[in-house]
């Protein structure tokens, strides 16, 4: 008996010496520590989300672009110090809903001060947001730390643009451990929320230089879009509804639109130029609701996995926008 103890306590070390060195995020990760965390999130939400429901779709994409870059640890978050932070890249320059994950932050510190990371309330605020408006709900297991690194190029470099082709999407997608199902699944986030027309009026007015328009876009919907929204090549100020007339609602209409060539950006477009990903759209805007449902929660439960930080790697902010000092 006692050499079977010994193997047993042997056992015991080495599975805790992995778990300590693969730490992993785990639901209800604030239990002990700060038991009302997730309650206090939900609420804020719940309670202030009427007021802006569009909300929504600026935190579920900006889950999206930080977890694309250095994994979800809430390095978007943070303000340019002598070094150009994520926030200024391109492709940060239309996100919303800071000023936001700043307010949730400043009541739970109120709660238990430096116990619950950035990145966390972002990746809970982002699926409270979107359960309380009517969409799918996934499960955010937590315990993610905060990084103390934030750099322009690498969002740049890692983020994909609305003028990215296939090839580009699978690699970016790639490089996070997502494959093409994720792909079409997480750009099926685009049912809700706006877009500039900067976005994609080189597709309007000059798609080669030439004065051309995307023959893969729907040449009607081009034309209503240029007569009724994005007048001019250079219009950065109107917004247009990804999913029109549904955008507030978490449903099956972006894969319509895509089938349509109505997808507004070439990135949504390019899902049809792969027999792949093109098949993949038809059996989502077939399938039921809950069937994609059930499916994006999977997959963007994987996004919020990428690359976290755990244990003692980063840090829990003392505000989000800065490191601690
Ligand atoms: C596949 C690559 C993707 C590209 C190239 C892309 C690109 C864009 C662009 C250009 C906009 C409009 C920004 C503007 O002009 O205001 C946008 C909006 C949006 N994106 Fe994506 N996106 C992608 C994937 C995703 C993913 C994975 C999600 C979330 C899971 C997402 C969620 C959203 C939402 C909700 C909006 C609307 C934001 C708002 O209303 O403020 N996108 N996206
Ligand atoms: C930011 O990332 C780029 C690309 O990886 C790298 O070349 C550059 O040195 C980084 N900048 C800083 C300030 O670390
Ligand atoms: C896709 O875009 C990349 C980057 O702009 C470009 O290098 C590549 O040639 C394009 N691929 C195709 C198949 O058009
Ligand atoms: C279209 O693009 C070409 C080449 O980049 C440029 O010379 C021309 O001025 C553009 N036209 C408009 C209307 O922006
Ligand atoms: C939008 O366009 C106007 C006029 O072309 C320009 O003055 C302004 O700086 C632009 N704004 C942004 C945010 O690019
Ligand atoms: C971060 O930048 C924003 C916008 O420039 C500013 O309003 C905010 O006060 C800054 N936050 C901190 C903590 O410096
Ligand atoms: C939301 C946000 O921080 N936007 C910034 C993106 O970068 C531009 C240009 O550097 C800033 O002016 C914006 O404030």
């Amino acid at each position: 008996m006692g050499g079977l103890s010994y193997f047993k306590v042997l056992i015991v070390c080495i599975v805790a010496l992995i778990a300590s060195t693969h730490a992993q995020l785990q639901l209800g990760f604030y239990a002990e520590r700060c038991p009302k965390a997730e309650e206090i999130i939900a609420d804020f939400v719940h309670e202030h989300i009427h007021n802006a429901p569009s909300l929504a779709a600026a935190l579920i994409r900006m889950h999206f672009h930080d977890c694309f870059v250095r994994g979800c640890d809430a390095s978007l978050l943070l303000n340019s110090t002598t070094n150009q932070a994520e926030k200024n890249a391109p492709p940060n320059l239309t996100l919303r809903g800071f000023d936001f994950i700043d307010r949730i932050k400043s009541v739970v510190e109120v709660e238990c001060p430096g116990v619950v990371s950035c990145a966390d309330i972002i990746a809970l605020a982002a699926r409270d947001s979107i359960v309380y408006t009517g969409g799918p709900f996934w499960k955010v297991p937590t315990g993610r730390r905060d990084g103390v690194i934030s750099n322009i190029t690498e969002a740049t470099n890692s983020i994909p643009s609305p003028f990215s082709n296939f090839t580009t999407l699978r690699t970016l997608f790639s490089n996070q451990g997502l494959d093409l199902k994720d792909l079409v699944l997480l750009s099926g986030a685009h049912t809700i929320g706006i877009s500039h027309c900067t976005s994609f009026s080189n597709r309007l007015y000059n798609f080669t230089g030439k004065g051309d328009q995307d023959p893969s876009l729907d040449s009607e919907y081009a034309k209503n879009l240029k007569t009724l929204k994005c007048k001019n090549i250079n219009d950065n100020s109107t917004l247009v509804e990804m999913d029109p007339g549904s955008r507030k609602t978490f449903d099956l209409g972006y894969y319509g639109e895509v089938v349509k060539r109505r997808g507004l950006f070439q990135s949504d477009a390019a899902l049809l130029t792969n027999s792949v990903t093109k098949s993949l759209v038809h059996q989502f805007l077939q399938g039921s609701l809950d069937n994609f449902y059930a499916e994006f929660a999977k997959s963007i439960q994987k996004l919020g996995q990428t690359k976290v930080k755990t244990g003692t790697q980063g840090e829990i902010r003392n505000h989000c926008a800065v490191i601690n000092s």
